[in-house]
């Protein structure tokens, strides 16, 4: 079926003007919908190869934005089906669902140290809302930021080699960089087990690209929300910083010019702090600086195991796109573990 046959499934006001592509994820397909309404919409092809609960996704959003609506807050508003009332469409093969697009409102690849500040507090705020929501959120991908799995799923990759690229000396070169860390990167698992670690509903995909901000810099709201689900907060606090204090892009070639900034950490870690500062416990606010090399690290091993395994997750551009980003998110993950001193310095001070 057409994109412009599925969004008239959805119970949406005016008619149909234009479609075309919006934003740049990697998993879902993104359309924006124009109408001659008062609004416009997002139409979204959800990936079911990588979300394959796609009842239970919906569940834990539409419980997640009422949640938050209910507090006052913005959030996402999704459009029921108008056969079954339900937040997505699904003949079978493919899932789709339309939200409201938020006008006046812009989303960022890179961000100064005022806007991580800003999103610092909203990601806080984000978890602190989310804290007391009575419904039971699933994990809509089981494990999905548990190291130790991602770890296992690398090895798993170099065993079978699927795309015989085990044979190219780089990819012997970057395992062998990755693995003397491996143990001290899945920390997270053994304070869980150890029970000194709680889960609570997280966000789980705080690249910067995922927050419309309003012209001020202020954050409106956090958008992407598939993967929320019940996680360390060092998911969220990570993998902003993974996106932005990142000197450049997160798929750039140009590896030697790759840094962690010091700067946006300083800045995000502080907005953080003041509206997380309520619920974190010392174990969690302790670890934020292990939360920080955490992300790229499991970064580039899911990367580094999609490259393996013949490029079957995430989308690419050409050939060698998983690789680059492997060695990108490779030369980040040192970049900020040099700088863990420095980070466990600025959070004890504040
Ligand atoms: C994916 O959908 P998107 O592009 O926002 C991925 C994240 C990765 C990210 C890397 C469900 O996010 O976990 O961090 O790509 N989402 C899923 O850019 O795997
Ligand atoms: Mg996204």
């Amino acid at each position: 079926m057409e994109p412009l046959e599925i969004v008239k499934l959805f119970a949406i006001k005016g008619n149909v003007k234009e479609i075309k592509p919006l934003g740049n994820g990697l998993i879902n397909d993104t359309l924006l919908v124009k109408t001659d309404g008062p609004d416009d919409y997002v139409l979204q092809r959800i990936n079911n190869a990588i979300f394959q609960d796609v009842e239970l996704l919906q569940h834990n959003i539409d419980c997640a934005t009422a949640h938050i609506r209910k507090k006052g807050q913005m959030t996402l508003t999704f459009i029921p089906c108008k056969e079954t009332g339900k937040t997505y469409w699904t003949d079978g093969t493919e899932y789709w669902r339309v939200s409201i697009f938020i006008k006046n409102a812009f989303t960022f690849e890179t961000v100064n140290p005022e806007y991580s500040y800003y999103a610092g507090k909203a990601f806080g705020a984000f978890e602190a809302m989310l804290a007391d929501i009575p419904d039971t959120l699933g994990e809509t991908i089981p494990d999905f930021h548990n190291m130790e799995l991602r770890a296992r799923q690398l090895h798993e990759a170099v065993k079978a080699d699927k795309a015989g690229r085990m044979a190219e000396p780089e990819v012997k070169a970057i395992l062998e960089d990755l693995l003397p860390y491996e143990e001290e990167m899945c920390k997270a698992e053994r304070l869980y087990r150890e029970g000194k670690l709680p889960k609570r509903i997280c966000h789980c995909d705080t690249k910067v690209n995922n927050m419309l901000f309003n012209d001020k810099g202020e954050i409106l709201c956090v958008i992407d929300l598939d993967t929320l689900m019940p996680s360390f907060v060092f998911s969220d606090f990570g993998d902003f910083l993974r996106t932005a204090a990142n000197t450049v892009a997160e798929d750039s070639p140009e590896v030697d010019k790759v840094d962690f900034r010091m700067d946006i950490f300083e800045a995000f870690a502080k907005g953080y702090l003041e509206s997380a500062n309520v619920f974190l416990t010392p174990i969690e606010k302790e670890n934020l600086p292990y939360a920080a090399c955490l992300f790229p690290y499991m970064q580039a091993v899911r990367f580094f195991a999609d490259y393996i395994n013949g490029d079957t997750y995430y989308k690419i551009k050409y050939p060698e796109h998983n690789l680059v980003r492997t060695r990108n998110q490779v030369a980040l993950f040192h970049a900020a573990m040099a700088k863990v001193p420095q980070m466990k310095a600025f959070i004890e001070k504040i």
